[in-house]
């Protein structure tokens, strides 16, 4: 399957979603009017694109109908689509990986898919040639660490552990240490997440980017926010939390095959202002898509 189809297969249910609101407004006015803004509010909001990022999307469609002049309903759908490739397009989507090593801090809360999502970066950059050093900074359970190290076998990344319940930092430290040992290119740290005990996630995180920056004060670093696109806009106020605390500075969004609130991509990318920079579409290896907005709209509608 090539790199568009597997998107568009992995949007499916929402692009399904989508269409079954988007169709009663694209096809059930002939003309631009207040009823045809009103229905699509409405149903950009059914489609999970949330209430704060719908008014907006229809308040820059009549901006652009009328300083466009349109007065075809197809024509404002063109200007539709457009709209949410501007809006998901908040800076670059690319890793920042110009420094040897450089190093990926994976947040978010449990079961969203970070381990998972970390063995499928892994993958790819080691596909790219480049040697990778995972750290399982989550040693909340035992469990967890022998997932991550299932990955590092599978495709050929370093693995640095400690016992269950280790100190997160003091396994950070060990990881570093390891990677700059064996010259590693790229260093991704595993974590929990555990929000509802706030604080204690909060000083964790902390203590974390601390040991990052005095062990590596040179590094690119990238705090990789994993949000589960499955629980719609309860994701976004995760993400808003997570913002707060832990300075998050780009987004992966798994499970979009599994559901058909995929618009949540959109809210979240225009309400906290960071780039999407990956979509899970699939529990393999491969169904980590890098993010590219017209990609994604193109699957969508
Ligand atoms: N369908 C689907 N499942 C996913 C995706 N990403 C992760 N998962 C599954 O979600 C579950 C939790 O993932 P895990 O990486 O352990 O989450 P963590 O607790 O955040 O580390 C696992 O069963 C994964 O296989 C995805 O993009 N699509
Ligand atoms: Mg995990």
């Amino acid at each position: 399957m090539g790199f568009f189809d597997k998107i568009k297969s992995g949007l499916t249910k929402t692009r399904n979603a989508m269409t079954a609101v988007l169709s009663s407004v694209f096809t059930g006015f002939s003309e631009i009017d207040d009823d045809f803004y009103d229905e699509l509010e409405e149903s950009l909001i059914l489609a999970d694109l949330g209430v704060e990022t719908s008014l907006k999307i229809v308040k820059q469609l009549r901006d652009r109908v009328r300083s466009n002049g349109l007065t075809k309903v197809e024509d404002a759908q063109i200007q539709l689509k457009q709209i949410m490739v501007d809006m998901l397009t908040v800076g670059s989507t690319e890793l920042p990986l110009s420094t040897d090593p450089a190093v990926i801090l994976v947040i978010g809360v449990n079961g969203v898919g970070k381990t998972t999502t970390i063995g499928k970066i892994a993958k790819q950059l080691i596909e790219q040639g480049k040697k990778v050093t995972l750290i399982a900074g989550d040693t909340f359970r035992a469990a967890a660490a022998d997932q991550l190290q299932i990955w590092a076998e599978r495709c050929g990344a370093d693995i640095v552990r400690q016992h269950e319940g280790a100190d997160p930092a003091s396994v950070v430290f060990d990881g570093i240490q390891a990677a700059k040992a064996r010259k590693s290119n790229v260093i991704i740290i595993d974590t929990a997440g555990r929000l509802h005990n706030k604080v204690n996630l909060m000083n964790e995180l902390n203590k974390i980017s601390r040991i990052i920056s005095r062990e590596l004060p040179e590094a690119d670093k990238e705090v990789l926010l994993v949000l589960d696109g499955t629980t719609g806009q309860n994701g976004l106020i995760q993400a808003k939390q997570f913002k707060e605390i832990a300075g998050v500075t780009a987004l992966a969004i798994t499970k979009l095959d599994g559901t058909a609130k995929g618009g949540i991509v959109v809210a979240v990318a225009d309400t906290l202002q960071i780039p999407v920079k990956f979509i899970g579409v699939g529990e393999q290896a491969d169904d980590l898509m890098p993010f590219v907005a017209q990609d994604f709209v193109d699957a969508l509608m």
